[in-house]
Formats: structure tokens, C-alpha cells, sequence
């Protein structure tokens, strides 16, 4: 995809501009470097206020033809999908693009064969195997609707998604290796399924020969479903307004929404921003340790490579094991030469010594990227100087689930650099900083709510099964924008910084999580009448989460690591251990104002340990709870 990509700074300011001024014909020269069945009728059309945003209208596309038929001519013997076991002793696999087409296809039809058809959501529960790619793909390939959810999410989130989504077949296998560890994977499926009536299919893969529970008529292993099926299988057209996935992700309120794309917009941008923020060439490697379950693993690990026609790492294991130099020895064992991570990780890694990233030559890497969540200065210079090795421009990706694809990011090493700026936005997208009262705040130095004022292909078009939430949640904020829940600082050059979410969304190590999401699963402990958590500074994952926990009983102290072990219980079983609470500290009540609304501001200060600044307390119900959980505070 080579014609698309910006070369030089000057270059990228020109495309910049034509893509505000002329945004059909900016998107419609690279949405013609595609293969389309059929082309669009009309590139765009769209507003803010339903929401209702339809990207080349009337088009008719496969994006799995463009990933996988498109390159077998001239890249059909170059490896597609490299994949690095968790652990290093084992051997790890590699798929040529045509090896990777015939894997596709061959799942593909053995989902047709288990009754999957175009519209039909597929839930996909699997550890970083290739056979999670080889599924995702094989999805798109038939027009069913996959909804990827982490594994390490509890029985009870997955139910939820699978509910939600209706999913009509599960993908998953028996268990997976997570460092050192062995974790089950089916028997937490099967304990969903206890709770929703949808799914009509299970497919299992082999991964640990560990034999689970088959229920009868339903389960059936992924050898046996592939078994005798063609190495050929037509893709199916798609509207280029036909959903391609779902994914779940928290917000400030409720339960996870699912995110909806669609296959053409979706399929032009992730392409698109691919190969310009990593400056993508023919005999690259190019690696992205996200987890596909997460919207970085299927936007760069699966979808924007695989378009590319580009060589794609995926790594089944933790970036400590079996030692914190794993991922600077796999980067010299592939010779990589774009990587991205995240900045928890980067932390982690620092926190271990420089000693495990100094034995390695990291000779091949040209650029270094970092996604999820706000970089600290200390961690943006570690990773600069020992892994860029002083020489590779870090590209800081600001992007969401929702957005698809990178929207503020450095690209390459054509655009300036700036220490926990992310930078400028790429061509196509147009952030604007707002005040409180919606107005657009211009001019450098300046500090608002980011939002976007002009559709890009990739955006989300709708929350599953609710549009009216997604019009709540993202458009109604502010008349005429997308609100992105982040605020966001500009310099003097235009170069955007994030500053951190601004509504009820806390970040831990990368992974979002609302506030009501995590109080609704402590609440259900038995033990518990009412809980508020918020957000403070960690130095590893950026974010922890402090609960305070209102118990029906006053709990002695001598009882309180009991209750606490009880209560992270809930938080691991409604949603995962991801989202377990650094701190509880049991409160006798919580801050409220005389409306009832708790003053989650007076917590977060409290969580900061920064007592001096609480604030004004007169307006609270009853001021004095406020002294003495400053009295008890962790
Ligand atoms: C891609 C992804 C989105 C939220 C987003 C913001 C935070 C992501 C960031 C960043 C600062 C970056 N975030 N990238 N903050 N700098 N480079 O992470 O999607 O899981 O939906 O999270 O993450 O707060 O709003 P998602």
C-alpha cells in the first residue's frame, strides 16, 4: 500500500489539508487503492446528530480478499503471521500469506458447515494462538459478526457479551499459557453458557491436550471441524456499511457497549493508518504485543498488517517470561523492525533493570510505538534511549475502541517528536479542543474536552443492539461533535498531548474500566451495601482502582482482610482479575451531596492521598464522613 504512504513533512501537511478541504476526494484516492467488488455510489454521508454515518455507500467489498487473496500473486510465499509461543523452548510457526489463505478458507467453511451465516455473530474466547487470527479472519470471510472477548475476562462478562451480541457459536479452546501459568479456558465457557440460551455451537481448539468437558451435540474440537474441508472458499460480498465485528468496551456508565464497525470504512483506515504511522516496507516485521482481544490486537495485529501486506508477530506470552528480557530477545530473533507496546509494559520492563534490554542488539528496529494509555516522560525517554537506542522516533498512538484506527499519533520518523505528546492528528481527522460550555477553544497553550468535528472511515456507527446509547455516549455532549471522554492539551506547534479521561472511565494498565461497572460488581457481595471506586496513580499501570466499600455491618479490623478477600472475589467473578482494586478501605458512609450524588472528587483526592486540596465539604449531606475516611485512608 505503498501509494498512500506521506514521505516527508511537507507531504503530510499537504494531505493534511486537502483531507479538511477536499475529505471525499482525500479518502477516495486511497479507498481506490483497494479491491472492491463493486465501488461506492457515493464516498460519504453523514451526521452528528442521529448519529448516522455511512462511508462509500453502495460499495461492495470482502476485507479478508484484500488481506489474503489480494497478496497471493506477488506475496504469496512471504510470511503473513510469524507466531511466538509463550514459551521460548517451544517451537513457534510461521504462515505464508498463501498458507494463511488456506488456513482461512478451510475454517471458513467449516463455520458454514456448523450453520454459521452472513449476519450471525460469533463469539471468539481464545487465547494469542494463530488459530484466534485464522478465526477472526475466517468471520470476515463469511460476513458473520465476530465479537472478540479477552480471556481473561469471568464467566459472568462473557455471558454478558454473548447475551448481548445473541452469539450463535463460541470459538475457544481447552486452556492457555499465560507465563508459567495454566489457565482454563472451556470450563469458563461452559459456565457462561449456563446462563444464556443463544449459542447453539462450540468450536474447541486443542491448545494444552487437556481434554475438557464436550457437551454432547454442542461442542466439537476444531480438528474435527475442519476435517475434509476445501482449501477454497469464496468470500462473501459485503455492504461496505455491513458490520465486520463487535467489541466491548467500558464506559462512564452501565454495562461494556459493543462497539460496531463496518467493513469498508473500517477496512480503509486501519490500512491507511497503518502504513503511514509505521512507514510500512515490503521486507518489514512488524510486531504489536496487544492482546486480540483488545481494539489494537484486531486493528494492528490483525487487520492493518494483513491489508498491508505486511509480515505480523503475534506472541502468545507475558513480557516477563521466562525473564524480563522476552521481548528485546524476540525482536532479535525475527529481526523486527516496527514494535509496539504499551506503556505499562515499558514500566514494567524499567522497573526490572536495564541489564535485560542491554544484552540485546535491537539492530533491526527502525520505530517504536506506544498505545493505551498516557506515557510518563520517565518511561518515554527509557524506552527512546534503551530500546530506540536513541535513534528510532517513538510514535505515541492516541486512539479508542471506537475510533478504529490511530487518530494523533507522531508518523514515523517524519513528523516531530515531543516527550508524552502524541502529536499531530493524522490526515483525515479533525480534533478540536472544546471549554465547558462546548465552545471551541483556538490558539496555543490550551488545555479542553477532545473531540472530533468531521467524520473519518473508521469511526464507530453504533452500539449493538442501542443506537440510542451510542448517540448519548459519544454525540450529545457537545452539538455536532464526537466526544471522546479525553482531555487533551495543544502546544505552540499544533502538537496535541492527553491528558487523561475526564469522565468515570478508569485506565489500569491500558484497559478501560467504568467506575459504575466495577461498583456494580463489588455491590454484589453479600457483605456490601454500597461502594464507590476511583482512579489514582500507579507507577506500573499508570491507574489503580481504590474502593470504598460501605458493609452492611461495621467491619472490625481484625475481620477486614477477610471481607476484602470476599470482595475482590466479586470484583474476579462479574468481571475478571484485571479489574481487582488495589485498595479497599471500609467506610461507615460515603460523600454525598444533598441530591444524593457521590462526590467522586473529594475520593479521587483522598485515593491521591492529596488531603490538603479536598475542598470545599459544606455542600455534602453530612461533612463529617469526609474527616474520618481521611482519618482511615490507605
Ligand atoms: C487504543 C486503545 C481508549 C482510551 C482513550 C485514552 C487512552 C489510548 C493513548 C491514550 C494517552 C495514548 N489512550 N491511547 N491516552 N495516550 N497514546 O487503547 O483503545 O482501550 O478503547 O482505550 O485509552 O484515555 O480514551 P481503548
Amino acid at each position: 500500500m505503498n501509494n498512500m504512504q506521506i514521505k516527508s513533512l511537507e507531504e503530510y501537511h499537504e494531505k493534511y489539508a486537502l483531507s479538511v478541504s477536499n475529505p471525499e476526494g482525500f479518502w477516495e484516492e486511497i479507498a481506490n487503492e483497494f479491491q472492491w467488488m463493486k465501488k461506492w455510489d457515493k464516498v460519504l454521508e453523514w451526521n452528528f446528530t442521529e448519529p448516522d454515518i455511512k462511508w462509500f455507500k453502495g460499495a461492495k467489498l470482502n476485507i479478508t480478499e484484500n488481506m489474503l487473496d489480494r497478496h497471493l500473486e506477488k506475496r504469496g510465499n512471504k510470511l503473513a503471521l510469524i507466531w511466538e509461543p509463550n514459551d521460548p523452548k517451544q517451537r513457534f510457526v510461521r504462515y505464508t500469506y498463501r498458507e494463511l489463505y488456506e488456513q482461512v478458507c478451510v475454517f471458513s467453511n467449516a463455520l458454514k458447515a456448523q450453520g454459521v451465516k452472513k449476519g450471525d455473530r460469533v463469539c471468539i474466547y481464545m487465547p494469542m494462538i494463530p488459530e484466534l487470527s485464522i478465526a477472526v479472519m475466517a468471520c470476515a470471510r463469511i460476513g458473520a459478526i465476530h465479537s472478540v472477548v479477552f480471556a481473561g475476562f469471568s464467566a459472568n462478562a462473557l455471558a454478558d457479551r454473548i447475551e448481548d451480541a445473541q452469539a450463535k457459536l463460541i470459538i475457544t479452546s481447552d486452556g492457555l499459557n499465560r507465563g508459567p501459568k495454566q489457565i482454563p479456558v472451556k470450563r469458563v465457557v461452559d459456565e457462561a453458557l449456563e446462563k444464556v440460551e443463544c449459542v447453539e455451537k462450540v468450536i474447541v481448539f486443542d491448545c494444552l491436550g487437556w481434554l475438557p468437558h464436550m457437551e454432547e451435540g454442542r461442542d466439537i474440537w476444531w480438528s474435527d471441524a475442519i476435517a475434509g474441508h476445501e482449501k477454497k472458499c469464496v468470500p462473501e460480498e459485503m455492504d461496505a456499511e455491513d458490520p465486520l465485528f463487535i467489541l466491548y468496551t467500558s464506559g462512564s456508565t452501565g454495562k461494556p457497549k459493543g462497539v460496531v464497525h463496518t467493513c469498508g470504512g473500517y477496512m480503509v483506515y486501519t490500512a491507511y493508518s497503518f502504513q503511514n504511522v509505521y512507514q510500512y516496507e515490503e521486507s518489514d516485521v512488524f510486531w504489536c504485543t496487544a492482546d486480540i482481544g483488545w481494539i489494537t490486537g484486531h486493528s494492528y495485529i490483525v487487520y492493518g498488517p494483513l491489508l498491508c501486506g505486511a509480515t505480523t508477530v503475534m506472541f502468545e506470552g507475558v513480557p516477563t517470561y521466562p525473564d524480563a528480557g522476552r521481548f528485546w530477545q524476540v525482536i532479535d530473533k525475527y529481526g523486527v523492525n516496527q514494535f509496539l507496546t504499551a506503556p505499562t509494559a515499558i514500566r514494567a520492563l524499567m522497573a526490572c533493570g536495564d541489564d535485560h534490554v542491554l544484552s540485546y542488539s535491537l539492530d533491526s528496529l527502525k520505530i517504536i510505538g506506544t498505545v493505551g494509555e498516557p506515557i510518563n516522560e520517565e518511561a518515554w525517554k527509557w524506552y527512546h534511549l534503551h530500546v530506540g537506542k536513541g535513534r528510532c522516533p517513538v510514535v505515541d498512538n492516541w486512539w479508542q475502541t471506537e475510533t478504529g484506527g490511530i487518530m494523533i499519533s507522531g508518523i514515523g520518523n517524519i513528523s516531530p517528536q515531543k516527550p508524552t505528546f502524541a502529536g499531530y492528528p493524522l490526515p483525515g481527522i479533525q480534533p478540536v479542543l472544546l471549554n465547558q460550555e462546548g465552545k471551541e477553544i483556538e490558539g496555543a497553550d490550551q488545555e479542553g474536552y477532545l473531540c472530533i468535528k468531521f467524520p473519518w472511515p473508521s469511526i464507530l456507527r453504533t452500539t449493538y443492539g442501542d443506537h440510542e446509547r451510542c448517540r448519548v455516549t459519544y454525540f450529545s455532549h457537545y452539538d455536532g461533535y464526537y466526544f471522546t471522554g479525553d482531555g487533551a492539551k495543544r502546544d505552540e506547534n499544533g502538537m496535541y498531548r492527553i491528558i487523561g479521561r475526564i469522565d468515570d472511565v478508569i485506565n489500569v494498565s491500558g484497559h478501560r474500566f467504568g467506575t459504575a461497572e466495577i461498583e456494580n460488581a463489588i455491590n454484589t457481595n453479600k457483605l456490601v451495601i454500597e461502594s464507590a471506586v476511583v482512579g489514582y496513580p500507579h507507577p506500573v499501570k499508570g491507574q489503580s482502582i481504590y474502593a470504598f466499600v460501605v458493609c452492611e455491618h461495621e467491619v472490625p479490623v481484625e475481620e477486614q482482610e477477610f471481607a476484602r478477600a470476599e470482595i475482590l472475589e466479586s470484583v474476579v467473578s462479574e468481571i475478571g482479575k484485571i479489574a481487582v482494586p488495589e485498595k479497599i478501605q471500609f467506610v461507615t458512609g460515603l460523600p454525598k451531596t444533598r441530591s444524593g450524588k457521590i462526590m467522586r472528587r473529594i475520593l479521587r483526592k483522598i485515593a491521591e492521598g492529596d488531603m490538603t486540596s479536598i475542598g470545599d465539604t459544606s455542600t455534602l449531606l453530612d461533612p463529617l464522613v469526609v474527616d474520618e475516611i481521611v482519618e482511615k485512608a490507605l
